[in-house]
């Protein structure tokens, strides 16, 4: 049986033909659709039309869906992601604004930040990126939050020194942690600082008053095996080591790159994670470097200054390689 289509058909047919982006061919198979004659002639074409068009839909809508972008997916920069927890009013945005160049909103009053920010704090002669965000309390955690916690390389619970409800506040960040398995257990005789392999407490406000006697009552009270440090983003009291601390819970190594012949690139270290070898080391400057390099020198942990040593050797913080090819 003919189809008979009609010019309205066939113009809507062209503009699906020149259409460019998946909104445009699905409007035109709609209308492509809404002008087809309706009989007996054009029932193939017209099943045809609509097989085309829900696909064309379900492609856009997996699309659409794919290039939301959640905010509690925080991409990684610099050496490592360490991550704020805390109650409201803990001064976590606080904190991130001494470190870093990030500007959060910081009140008096609780629940001021509602979605995660990123800064970048430096650290002798790298950055770690701090993520500030939205609090946490015993009954509501934000959704997405277990996600970034995760996912981050440390974790800072940040509890109020000057608060009476400091060991509280820990305990509750603590136990929630553990409750949804995104840190294990610390054993009671983990040494201070190698718990829960990845989390520091931040006594803060160490300005106010009652913060030290509070510090030490989450030392000797909260979970064992954490370490607490004492912080003011007011003073800047604690912050060199907490610097320090998160540096280490990073487990990673900074190494210098230098070419033979020529004075070391001291500025900007490969990162690398700690127990890592020449070979892993050429592997992130260049794919094909570990076919093509010869003599490998050290200087730092070698035994002598320019050592050659061979791919399986492992590196330490702050060494200084030379890759010959
Ligand atoms: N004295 C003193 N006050 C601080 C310090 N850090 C933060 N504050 C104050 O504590 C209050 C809360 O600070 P924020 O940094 O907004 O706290 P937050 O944890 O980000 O709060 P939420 O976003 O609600 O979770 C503000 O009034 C800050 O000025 C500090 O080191 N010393
Ligand atoms: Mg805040």
């Amino acid at each position: 049986m003919p189809a008979n289509l009609t010019p309205q058909y066939y113009k809507a047919e062209e503009i699906f033909k020149k259409a460019a982006s998946a909104e445009e061919k699905i409007s035109a198979l709609e209308e492509m659709l809404a002008v087809i004659p309706k009989h007996k002639g054009t029932e193939k074409m017209r099943a045809d039309l609509k097989k085309r068009l829900s696909k064309l839909r379900e492609e856009s809508l997996k699309k659409a869906k794919a290039g939301r972008t959640d905010p509690f997916v925080i991409k990684k920069q610099g050496a490592g992601q360490a991550i704020l927890l805390g109650f409201p009013n803990t001064g976590k945005s606080s904190l991130l604004t001494t470190m870093t160049k990030a500007r959060p909103k910081i009140a008096e009053y609780p629940f001021t930040t509602t979605l995660p920010l990123a800064g970048m704090m430096v650290y002798q002669d790298i950055m770690i990126q701090l993520v500030d965000t939205p609090p946490m309390t015993e009954e509501f955690v934000p959704e997405g939050l277990p996600g970034a916690l995760r996912n981050a390389d440390a974790i800072l619970i940040l509890v109020d020194a000057g608060s009476d409800d400091c060991l509280e506040q820990l305990q509750n960040c603590y136990n929630y942690l553990k409750d949804k398995n995104i840190i294990s257990e610390a054993a009671a005789d983990d040494p201070p600082g190698k718990m829960a392999d990845r989390c520091l407490v931040l006594a803060t406000k160490a300005d106010a008053a009652n913060s030290s006697e509070n510090a030490n009552i989450l030392r000797e009270l909260g979970p064992p095996g954490l370490e607490t440090i004492l912080v003011s983003a007011e003073t800047g009291l604690g912050l060199e080591i907490m610097r320090e601390r998160i540096y280490e819970i990073l487990k990673v190594i900074r190494v210098y790159t230098k070419v033979p012949g020529k004075a070391p690139d001291m500025k900007t270290p490969f990162i690398l994670k700690q127990g890592s070898t020449v070979l892993g080391l050429a592997e992130a400057i260049h794919r094909d470097l570990p076919q093509l390099m010869k003599n490998v020198r050290i200087w730092g942990s070698a035994r002598y200054e320019g050592q050659s040593v061979n791919r399986d050797y492992i590196l330490s913080d702050r060494d200084i390689v030379e890759i010959n090819q």
